[in-house]
């Protein structure tokens, strides 16, 4: 299923005189301040979100799993879906593929298909947290750190594999997440673990091509419930430095212990020029992979905050980092559920980008504490929707994307074609 641009401006004509109106209130508002709006929207333009191949049907949990109709059932169905997505929102011009849930068995068509839909392949992710059939050794008791030299290898081989499937494709990075660990004390050799990481990384860094980067994904629990190799951004960081110069830590925002000051780790981690990507989502307990910006927005916001300064207003070095997504949905249709994602993410850009940062240095150097606080609130508490819409009418995308999902009965379309009874690859 495609939606044509033709179709997107038309339904954009409802909405375009109100549009006007808010976003040359907004403008006048903003240049009152000395906020360059032109180079708000620019950026705004730029920032492409990855969307994950394996969240574009139902997830579900231990306690069960809710299907919706219509899902994807192959990879150039959930490519579509994605090119869905990006038409209406302009923010989604890339997918991630998670092998083997997303093993290309043409790549070439594949390849050839993603570019008919105007997406670029973004990071690869390596498996090797579940076992498949005919496998030889178990991830039973981890992968990359497993006691046994047999088990390390194929789970190095795998990796290797990815990166090939994705130098194919024209990715240009892989993320490793591994849920190596323990649920026991006294299950595991710390120390033998990480050794035995840190080799197996170093192998799999060395089969990169040069210009590739890997993401090394922390998680503090889950599936392992007493200890994970690589449960912090600390362990991380210090693997990524062991690999090489193209390694980088990827900060999910789901993966920290309550109340972890994430806004700090990023601005260190920025500091260090080791910001490799992150994988959006939101969270109140746990790994909880909910809708960006539904529990959390001025965290969220906070976290732009520090990758502005950091990437613009006192520049480190960090190369642009991987923005990509990484969510699972129970409840919501999972491409309304991306839509309110994406837009959540340029909000909380967008008012990090007109955030006064000479005003906030001014008053941190004077330690003014209630000034600095009234100068982020300030931007947190303007409403940027209409810059957001700004952006995406420029490049030729739906004022309000979920209405145009809505109205046009997508889903449904979806179902018609699909079935109801279609089941997704992936969490
Ligand atoms: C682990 C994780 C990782 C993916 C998986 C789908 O919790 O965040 O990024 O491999 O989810
Ligand atoms: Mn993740």
């Amino acid at each position: 299923m495609r939606i044509t641009t033709d179709q997107i401006q038309d339904f954009n004509k409802a909405f375009k005189q109100d549009h006007q109106k808010q976003f040359q209130f907004l403008q006048g508002q903003l240049e009152i301040k000395g906020i360059d709006t032109e180079e708000v929207i620019e950026k705004l333009q730029q920032f492409q979100v990855a969307i994950p191949s394996w969240a574009l049907g139902a997830g579900g949990t231990r306690f069960g799993r809710f299907s919706f109709g219509g899902e994807p059932a192959t990879l150039e169905q959930k490519m579509e879906d994605v090119g869905l997505i990006h038409a209406l929102t302009q923010s989604a011009g890339a997918i991630s593929l998670h092998i083997p849930w997303d093993t290309p068995r043409d790549p070439a068509a594949i390849k050839e298909f993603a570019g008919a839909l105007g997406l670029a392949f973004d990071a690869m992710n390596s498996n090797t947290f579940q076992d498949q059939v005919d496998q030889k050794h178990s991830y039973k008791f981890g992968s990359l750190c497993h006691t046994e030299a047999a088990t390390r290898a194929q789970a190095v081989q795998h990796n290797k594999e990815v990166i090939d499937i994705g130098k194919y494709l024209g990715s240009k990075s892989l993320t490793v997440w591994l849920a190596d660990g323990s649920s026991f004390p006294g299950q595991l050799n710390f120390r033998k673990a990480l050794e035995h990481t840190l080799d197996s990384l170093k192998e799999i860094y060395a089969h990169m091509p040069p210009d590739w980067k890997l993401f090394i994904e922390y998680k503090p629990f889950e599936p392992n419930f007493y200890s994970t190799v690589i449960q912090d951004w600390g362990t991380s960081h210090l693997l990524a430095n062991e690999c090489g110069e193209n390694a980088y830590c990827l900060v999910d925002l789901g993966h920290h212990l309550p109340n972890t000051n994430i806004e700090q780790i990023v601005a260190t981690l920025l500091w260090r020029g080791k910001l490799g990507g992150f994988h959006f989502n939101d969270s109140k307990y746990g790994d909880d992979d909910l809708t960006v910006g539904a529990i959390q927005p001025y965290q969220l916001f906070l976290i732009f905050n520090e990758l502005v300064y950091g990437m613009f207003r006192n520049p480190s070095g960090n190369p642009s980092p991987a923005w990509m997504i990484d969510a699972s949905h129970n409840l919501k249709d999972p491409l309304e559920d991306l839509i309110q994602s994406l837009e959540a993410i340029r909000l909380a850009y967008a008012q990090a980008l007109i955030v006064d940062h000479q005003a906030l240095e001014q008053a941190r150097e004077e330690n003014d504490v209630t000034k600095a606080q009234e100068i982020i609130q300030e931007s947190y508490r303007t409403d940027v929707r209409p810059l957001i819409r700004e952006a995406r009418l420029r490049s030729k995308g739906a004022i309000e994307p979920l209405s145009y999902y809505r109205k046009t009965s997508i889903r449904q379309q979806l179902i018609k074609i699909r079935g109801l009874e279609t089941v997704a690859t992936g969490l």
